[in-house]
């Protein structure tokens, strides 16, 4: 049985140094999933810790947040894409559209396989992230964006004032 899912993508800072939005947005789109939010967005190292906190026990962490932030490819190039997709499957979807994590691995045909590469140093630069599984999307999501950025209801929100401002929160 298929199930409606959304799933976090981020089109990382090597992707857009290599001008590959287009492609990767082409690619993505045999998906026949939806875009329901999506920003530019310069990624802070407490956005990237976040992000990636599973791994921060690893020998690959400190260049993984480098990388995220966009520290290897240039000032200009400090920032991601980042999108919501949803529909069926979107996960697996996704993630097949994407390939393997590392790059050599990866089928040539997916968009990693196509335009990732292992730096020197060792850093995947695959190109894209995008989440695995439901409670992973759910944690990603609601970290990459606010409630009023996605055109869905996806999760529960709720009203904060904040400075007499009224403001749509994750709950
Ligand atoms: P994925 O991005 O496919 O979900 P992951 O969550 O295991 O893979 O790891 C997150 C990122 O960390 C991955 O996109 C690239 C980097 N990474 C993972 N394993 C690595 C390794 N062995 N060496 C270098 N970078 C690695
Ligand atoms: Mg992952």
């Amino acid at each position: 049985m298929e199930t409606f899912e959304q799933t976090l993508v981020l089109i990382k800072p090597d992707g857009l140094k290599k001008s590959l939005t287009g492609n990767i947005l082409t690619k993505l789109s045999e998906s026949k999933l939806e875009i329901a939010g999506a920003k530019v967005i310069r990624v802070s190292k407490a956005l990237a810790e976040e992000h990636y906190y599973e791994l921060k026990d690893k020998p690959f962490f400190e260049e993984l947040l480098t990388y995220i932030q966009g520290k290897l490819h240039g000032e200009h190039y400090e920032r991601v894409l980042a999108l919501v997709y949803t529909g069926e499957d979107a996960i697996k979807r996704v993630r097949q559209i994407a390939g393997a994590t590392n790059p050599e691995d990866a089928d040539p045909t997916t968009i990693r396989g196509a335009y990732g590469r292992i730096t020197t140093k060792g850093v995947y630069e695959n190109v894209i992230h995008a989440s695995s599984n439901p409670e992973e999307a759910e944690r990603e999501i609601k970290l990459w964006f606010e409630p009023q950025e996605i055109v869905y209801d996806l999760y529960p929100k709720e009203e904060k004032v904040l400075n007499n401002v009224k403001k749509l929160v994750w709950k």
